[in-house]
């Protein structure tokens, strides 16, 4: 199995990362809504830590080593999410070589959603992509390798992970929207060189 999913971070520890989020990471890195480049919006806000962090605006989607509104360059990983990175490699769950070059912080409030796609932005295609969700409960959208493949939901709790790894890194997936509640928070984590 190249996709795990697994419940591990309790209530103090998804609080902490939420803190540390808001204190370390947001007073650098604004949230922002991403563009399409048609100029539509996507339908949530989003931000990265990191060295770099992905963008889209009217040129198409893209890594960058600054934020796209501010043009400073990215917050640094908030401790919180280090200690997770270095403890999934103590367990086994990532290679040891692993090197988290950046966290996209996807924020959905009810109503937003994200369309299924493949995750194809990165000049890495078989370093493992992490999932952390926070907040409220969502549908999460899973599909095969075209985008007509049958699609399974699959709900996602705070405090789940999600590690793709190897073919299914190339799965199409997306969201489909937030269960009950105001506001889920998700963190992919990414190797992207
Ligand atoms: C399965 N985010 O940021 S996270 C994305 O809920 C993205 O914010 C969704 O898709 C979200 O690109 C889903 C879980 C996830 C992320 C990447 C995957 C699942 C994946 C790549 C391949 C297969
Ligand atoms: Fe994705």
């Amino acid at each position: 199995m190249t996709i795990q999913h697994f419940s591990l971070l309790n209530k103090t520890t998804r609080q902490q990362i939420i803190d540390e989020i808001h204190s370390l990471v947001l007073p650098i890195s604004p949230l922002f809504t991403p563009k399409m480049k048609s100029g539509a919006k996507f339908n949530y806000q989003m931000t990265c830590c990191g060295d770099i962090g992905w963008i889209s605006d009217h040129f198409g989607y893209r890594y960058s080593k600054l934020h796209p509104e501010t043009q400073q360059p990215w917050a640094k990983f908030p401790p919180s999410l280090s200690t997770i990175i270095d403890y999934l490699k103590l367990q086994g769950y990532i290679p040891k070589n692993y090197q988290a070059q950046t966290c996209l912080i996807n924020k959905y409030l009810a109503g937003d959603k994200l369309g299924l796609h493949q995750d194809k932005d990165e000049q890495n295609l078989t370093a493992p992509i992490i999932s952390i969700s926070l907040g409220a409960s969502g549908i999460f959208q899973l599909g095969g390798m075209n985008r007509k493949d049958q699609v399974q939901e699959i709900i996602l709790n705070p405090g789940d992970i999600m590690i793709m790894a190897d073919e299914d890194r190339l799965r199409f997936h997306g969201f489909k929207g937030i269960l009950k509640g105001h506001k889920r928070v998700n963190l992919t984590i990414r190797q992207v060189y």
